[in-house]
């Protein structure tokens, strides 16, 4: 890493060490750790405050992320509040099969609704520690990042104004949708991609979750999901053809298919609301390699999308934000670079396991509804040696519970 030189503009210009670019669980926890380490840094987001706090997405925490967020003094409202889930059930053959993974592993996952996680860390950030976070920003660009030089324009949507931020770095933390990654050039980085050529019909219920745990319905018909995010709304998913329209999908048909789906024998029907939230996605993934160009650190979605297959997005997004906001502030406190050289390596061999295993499980899911014998055949099979292989049982558990000692 080379050292910084000085800003012959800062004496005209607004310079900040760091600008973040997004105001997500990434770009927050980065922000926050710059200002526990006494680095300034300015957000831009460009939401309202309101919306990054109330938008429905994830909701599965894995446990290392809140021990490493509570390490931070940032999870004390999780611990509070989020349940622990301690199983997942796969439902197949008309049986129901409980995975008890905490029994096995002693570890289990929180369930805790991204919406207040942001507000949380926006707390944390703005409130608590007094960060500068510009929400409702537009037209936010990225300039000179070849540079040791860089800077962030953006227009303050308040008073129409443009502003330009110098910096020394940016972290580009603004989701699949954002325009960090792609203020990159051409051929600079690889982006790898993968499309399952699956849609997944995502839903949200206002109705409590039918199950303590999270199941998955692995049936002819297709995949289905049911995951708790509250005590009043549940998440479920159904397997539908890729750009398939949520039109398609009546109340009606919904409960129909989830119904057949996830129905088992000794189980509870489930408990039937209002679909509140009804949207297609295409199940695909991308990875950045590496995810830095120049003084530009990629971190969360923007630097890798996981489908929602095995609930890694939002855990990977915190990995990254733990290993850039420690090695920025390593960096611009101690001019110790190694962190920040690291980074990508460091991230993408995380990055990757997920991926991996998000593609073994999606096989699973997907398994059985393709219309071919032999792939069905296969499928049953290795959900069956999960259960009967202890063997298979820890290396499923060690996964999906993303406890490996080195990954
Ligand atoms: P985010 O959360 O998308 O935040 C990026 C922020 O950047 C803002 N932004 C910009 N700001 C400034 N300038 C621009 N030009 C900008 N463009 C965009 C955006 O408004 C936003 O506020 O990215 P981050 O921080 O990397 O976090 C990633 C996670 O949000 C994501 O991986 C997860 O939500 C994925 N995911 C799940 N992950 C899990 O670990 N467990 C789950 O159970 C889980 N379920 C899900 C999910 C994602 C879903 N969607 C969105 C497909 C369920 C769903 C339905």
């Amino acid at each position: 890493m080379t050292t910084i030189s000085p800003h012959p503009e800062s004496r005209s210009l607004p310079h900040v060490p760091v600008v973040v670019v997004g105001a997500g669980p990434a770009g927050l926890t980065v922000g926050t750790l710059l200002r526990d380490a006494g680095i300034d840094c300015v957000v831009l987001e460009t939401e309202s405050r309101e919306t990054v706090e109330t938008r429905p997405r994830a909701g599965v925490l894995e446990e290392w992320a809140v021990r490493a967020l509570e390490r931070r003094g940032l999870a004390g409202r999780i611990v509070e509040r989020a349940q622990a889930h301690t199983a997942c059930e796969f439902r197949f053959g008309g049986e129901a099969y409980r995975f008890p993974y905490e029994e096995l592993t002693g570890r289990h996952h929180y369930v805790y609704p991204q919406p207040l996680l942001v507000a949380d860390l926006a707390r944390e950030f703005v409130d608590v520690r007094g960060g500068d976070a510009r929400f409702s920003v537009r037209d936010v660009e990225l300039h000179d990042l070849e540079t040791d030089r860089p800077s962030v324009s953006y227009t303050c949507s308040r008073t129409g104004q443009q502003r330009l931020l110098l910096c020394d770095f940016v972290v580009g933390a603004d989701g699949a949708q954002g325009v960090s990654r792609a203020a990159i050039p051409e051929g600079a980085v690889r982006i790898a991609r993968h499309d399952y050529g699956v849609g997944w019909l995502s839903l949200l219920v206002e109705a409590p979750p039918s199950s303590d745990c999270v199941v998955f319905g692995i049936h002819p018909n297709g995949f289905a999901g049911h995951m708790a995010r509250s005590p009043e709304v549940t998440r479920y998913y159904l397997q539908c053809p890729p750009g398939d329209s949520p039109h398609h999908w009546t109340h009606t048909r919904v409960w129909h298919e989830l119904r057949t789906r996830l129905e088992a024998a000794g189980r509870p029907p489930l408990t039937e609301g209002p679909l509140i939230e009804k949207r297609v996605l295409d199940l695909h993934d991308y990875v950045v390699e590496p995810m830095t160009y120049g003084r530009l650190f990629l971190a969360g979605d923007a630097a890798h999308l996981v489908a929602p297959i095995a609930a890694k997005g939002l855990n990977l997004a915190l990995h990254d934000a733990f290993l850039l906001g420690d090695a920025l502030a390593a960096y611009l406190t101690g001019g110790d670079g190694e962190g920040l050289d690291r980074y990508s390596e460091t991230g993408l061999r995380r990055v990757w396991d997920y991926q991996e295993f998000s593609q073994w499980l999606s096989d699973v899911y997907h398994g059985t509804s393709g219309g071919d014998p032999f792939r069905a055949g296969t499928t049953l099979a290795r959900l069956r040696r999960l259960f009967t292989s202890p063997a298979a049982a820890a290396a499923f558990a060690e996964q999906y519970l993303g406890t490996a000692a080195h990954y």
